[in-house]
């Protein structure tokens, strides 16, 4: 139960279509348009014959028989769409969509781009088949659009099947072997495809032993899951261990500088791509939270990411290298170390060492995937290294899936952001790189073998804008909603489709901020239970080794990372953030706390103090909650009553939860504080 049921096919299932093309991916959109039209009468022919009386053309650009795409495109005036395209060239993935004399025409260069160029006709329903479709190029404005799954082989005694996982078991693993569940992995690789996603990890970060292995004896594993994937254009990449050629390779060292770890990094590579000719490439988390890195062996991360790169790039492969390095064994006392300076302290300097074929992965934020927090610095300070940009659906500090929270909104505000101000490009355009070379644009996945795939259905709609916001970064996140709206309930509505599509987007729209408002006010992140993350403990980090503060005393609360009197993290960004962020007149809002530590009866550019607004949002939040689940009532009927029942389930618990963070919150900053709510309501 997921985006594309058979329904969603209906237009173009009930016509005649020609598909046109040889190759893998060309035989899938045969067969889903062979599906379609075998349940709705249509008509399908796989060409030549060029001529024949079709609705829909999807056709693969061949030497002499289907006309040059170029050509085309300039005699239909086809304009590029928003992203990318702008040179005219398709690419590997890109497609010409038009209405040419009555037909409507997907004209592709690549097998990948008539398979996107399928699924956008199945997105736009009838419309695709309506006279005043524009002519319009598509391409993806980031190659790599990547989903790391943090699945552990083994159960793991720590983080179980899947590390952070909210989704129930692993697609891919089960209890220390393989599932083989190919026809649940084919419908996983669909959906990846019909968002635009082209590529996935299959094992978490934190490589456990019997997880090592998957890159040398248990190959075949992977192997198998490349091979299912494959005809959805999905390719598949593996965490590995940086100790591998100790642990597994019996050496004594795994020194990037040693020969023989060099030399058993190339053969373990070389037989990767002997089984698996498109294998993606290796994730690497190194030095951190306790994964062996270079630093053992006194040599930094640049001379780590190239050993691995040198092994891959003979074959075409690329290595993601993580930038999440920082001391989880901080001492609570010393306020000179700040968690938030890491990764840049350690990186930044590295700028212009990595390989061609090294991508650094930034987490989006400089702490760890908080409801709120600035962009990394980081994202501004390596011009010359390829970037990625890392996003987390799986919701680990937002909700667990328990709670709604579409994160379409707070990522699109990520991906616009100017880290050099008005006159320079945005985060997207930094995971886009220089003519395409960009690192892309990488989430933790949130699916299971849950049968709503995501436990919770609404959550759904994060992978699904995940995969759209990779591949045009501008698309409008309530816009992105309608499309998910529209492929998933829709189609099997059992009720007034208009009635459920407004309910959803009540629920929806703002569910992030509802969110922040009822859990982490201005900036402030991790007042979370220690360990799972879920629910509110306002110390429960306070004098941890973890680096996660906030620093409440009697007279205010946040964190001085300022230069004049803090850590010095506001010198990280370029201006004009650095000033920006700095002042604290200056420092928007729903930031101040990150950056300053200010007195509770600060005055906010809202004109409330800071702990007025502590408590108006906390009262706030509760009531949306309380909002979302009258709404969701009243949809019961329309919706499958399965779906109805799991979300309403859901909305319970959130509720609850909802107001125990604002009890806990607001009880908390009350004592600390002693100023009175000025409306008088109940705080504890
Ligand atoms: O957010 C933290 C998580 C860890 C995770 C780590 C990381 C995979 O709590 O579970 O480990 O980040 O991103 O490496």
């Amino acid at each position: 139960a997921a985006w594309l049921p058979p329904a969603a096919f209906r237009e173009l299932g009930s016509r005649p279509v020609l598909v046109h093309g040889e190759g893998l991916l060309v035989d899938t959109v045969l067969d889903e348009v062979s599906r379609a039209c075998a349940r709705y009468g249509g008509r399908v022919w796989h060409g030549p014959p060029w001529q024949v009386d079709a609705d829909l053309v999807l056709a693969l650009r061949e030497a002499g028989r289907v006309p040059n795409v170029a050509a085309e495109s300039a005699r239909l005036g086809a304009t590029p769409a928003v992203n990318g395209a702008g040179d005219g060239a398709l690419g590997d993935e890109g497609y010409l969509l038009a209405r040419v004399d009555g037909v409507t025409v997907v004209l592709a260069d690549a097998p990948a781009g008539l398979l996107y160029g399928m699924f956008h006709v199945v997105r736009l329903g009838a419309a695709a088949f309506d006279d005043e479709l524009p002519a319009r190029r598509h391409r993806p404005a980031l190659d790599r659009r990547i989903l790391d799954h943090w699945d552990n082989v083994d159960i793991h005694p720590v983080s179980g099947q899947i590390e952070r996982g909210y989704a129930g078991g692993s697609l891919f693993w089960r209890d220390g072997a393989a599932r083989h569940d190919h026809a649940r992995l084919r419908d996983y690789g669909r959906l990846l495809a019909a968002c635009g996603v082209n590529a996935i990890t299959v094992n978490n970060v934190n490589v456990h032993d019997t997880e090592a292995r998957l890159l040398t004896d248990r190959l075949g594993d992977v192997a198998e899951t490349a091979q299912v994937l494959r005809p959805y254009g999905v390719r598949v990449h593996l965490s590995v261990s940086f100790a591998a050629p100790v642990v597994l390779g019996g050496l004594p060292t795994a020194d990037p500088l040693d020969d023989r770890v060099r030399a058993w990094w190339a053969a373990a590579t070389r037989r990767v791509y002997q089984r698996i000719p498109d294998f993606g490439g290796y994730v690497v988390k190194a030095d951190s939270e306790g994964r062996p890195g270079p630093f053992a062996y006194g040599r930094d991360h640049a001379d780590g990411a190239n050993l691995l790169a040198e092994a891959l790039a003979p074959h075409g492969g690329v290595v993601r290298w993580r930038a999440f390095v920082y001391d989880h064994r901080q001492d609570w006392r010393d306020r000179s170390t700040d968690r938030a300076r890491a990764a840049h302290d350690h990186f930044a300097p590295l700028d212009g060492r990595f390989d061609d074929n090294v991508i650094l992965q930034v987490k989006f934020g400089p702490i760890d995937f908080q409801p709120r927090e600035p962009v990394s610095p980081v994202l501004a300070a390596m011009p010359a290294t390829r970037l990625a940009v890392e996003l987390q659906a799986t919701q680990e500090y937002t909700g667990q899936q328990r709670h709604v929270c579409y994160l379409g909104p707070w990522w699109s505000e990520v991906l616009r952001f100017r880290p050099r101000g008005e006159a320079g490009g945005t985060i997207a355009d930094v995971a886009a790189g220089r003519a395409g070379a960009g690192g892309g644009l990488v989430a933790v996945a949130n699916v299971g073998d849950d049968p709503f795939w995501t436990a919770h259905p609404l959550a759904q709609a994060n992978l699904y804008a995940f995969g759209r916001l990779a591949w045009d970064p501008l698309l409008v996140p309530g816009a992105i909603l309608d499309e998910w709206i529209d492929l998933t309930w829709l189609p099997v509505a059992t009720g007034d489709p208009e009635t459920v599509r407004r309910t959803m987007h009540a629920i929806m729209d703002d569910s992030w901020r509802t969110y922040e408002r009822y859990t982490a006010p201005l900036g402030v992140g991790f007042m979370v239970r220690p360990g799972h993350h879920y629910g509110p403990d306002v110390d429960g980090y306070e004098y941890t080794p973890w680096g996660t503060y906030h620093f409440a005393d009697r007279d205010g609360v946040g964190v001085d990372r300022t230069r004049a009197t803090g850590t010095g993290f506001t010198g990280q960004y370029p201006p004009p953030w650095s000033e920006v962020y700095e002042s604290r007149e200056r420092c928007p809002d729903e930031l101040l706390l990150f950056f300053h530590h200010v007195p509770y009866r600060h005055v906010l550019h809202s004109g409330r103090t800071v702990i007025q607004h502590i408590y108006d949002t906390h009262f706030a939040g509760v009531e949306e909650v309380a909002a979302m689940r009258e709404r969701w009532r009243l949809v019961a009927g329309a919706v499958d009553p399965a779906v109805h029942d799991r979300v309403a389930e859901r909305l319970d618990e959130q509720f609850r939860s909802a107001v125990e963070w604002r009890d806990q919150i607001n009880t908390y900053f009350f004592r600390k504080s002693g100023v009175p709510d000025a409306h008088g309501r109940r705080i504890h």
